[in-house]
């Protein structure tokens, strides 16, 4: 390379030909999907990434089988071991990333067309993307009811719970449900606004995929639901789908806060992004 060259080496062609679309205006109804893996950087454990994942972390706790712990039909009789992980798992205080950042800063710019989270940390909103912008596709957890009766169950009860490990009960007499909190686990419906949404991401003219596995339906589909031709760009640990297989597909494998950064520098925006980032 001619190190008096102006052209930056370093810049992936691949990653600056996706910023150069957004930086032209070809961009402009960004469609993202996130996973657990935006969020591992900022202290929360993802699912299935071996050792540090939590389904590999769940041995002590005899399961039939590691979902178990999130899915509603062993929940409904067996609580404990959701309740034994739940302080964990609760997000509190977290900062969030600045791949998060990066979300907040394609709202700001008015490039965001919608974000489906499958995470329940909130660290979206924490960050400055704006509500409206956000489908929460498996809930969250600033609220919780009884999955039986579904009575509401107040908020400084449940944290109480969630510092001790002891499950809660509905308070409602005659009722003997356990409380869980507003977490879509497997085998529940997710919220009716997605079906809605999932109808305007053929209308996305980009996509970026972010620290996910895509192996939980239905949002595992979501990227499948984009035009052919308009391009999808995976910013993940490693492969996931089928994101790759299509013309047009960008795979930055690594982290999510190391492969902003560099589309950050491409498009740059890497000052303003870390500036709120800093402020978030
Ligand atoms: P998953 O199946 O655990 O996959 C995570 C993916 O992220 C894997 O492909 C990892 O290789 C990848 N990954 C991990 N760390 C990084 C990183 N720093 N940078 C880039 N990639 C990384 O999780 P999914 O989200 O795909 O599965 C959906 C489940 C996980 C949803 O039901 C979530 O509610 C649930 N979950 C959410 C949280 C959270 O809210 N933060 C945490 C853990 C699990």
């Amino acid at each position: 390379t001619n190190p008096t060259s102006s052209i930056d080496t370093n810049i992936n062609p691949d990653i600056q030909s996706i910023a150069n679309r957004i930086k032209n205006g070809e961009a402009t109804r960004i469609v993202v999907l996130t996973g657990a893996g935006i969020s591992t950087g900022a202290g929360i454990p993802d699912f299935r990434s071996p050792i540090t994942g939590l389904y590999d972390r769940l041995a002590p706790l005899g399961l039939p089988y590691p979902e178990a712990i999130f899915h509603i039909n062993y929940f409904s009789h067996t609580p404990e071991p959701f309740y034994a992980i739940a302080r964990a798992r609760h997000p509190r205080n977290l900062k969030p990333t600045i791949s998060h950042a990066f979300l907040a800063l394609l709202a700001k710019k008015g490039l965001l067309h919608f974000l489906f989270t499958q995470n329940i940390d909130g660290l979206e909103q924490d960050a400055g993307v704006p509500s409206d912008k956000v489908l929460w596709a498996h809930g969250n957890w600033k609220s919780q009811h009884c999955y039986k009766c579904s009575a509401h169950y107040p908020d400084h009860l449940m944290k109480k719970a969630i510092m001790s490990g002891d499950v809660p009960y509905c308070l409602q007499s005659g009722c003997d449900g356990a409380v869980k909190p507003d977490v879509v686990f497997f085998g529940q419906s997710l919220p009716a606004e997605f079906e809605e949404k999932e109808k305007e991401v053929p209308d996305a003219d980009l996509m970026f995929v972010l620290g996910t596995s895509l192996k939980v339906a239905p949002c595992s589909r979501l990227p499948g639901l984009v035009k052919g031709g308009t391009p999808r760009v995976l910013i993940n640990m490693e492969k996931a789908g089928d994101i790759g297989n299509r013309g047009g597909d960008v795979c930055i494998l690594g982290t999510c806060d190391e492969g902003v950064r560099k589309l950050a520098d491409a498009l740059g925006w890497r000052d303003e992004l870390e500036g709120l980032w800093a402020d978030a």
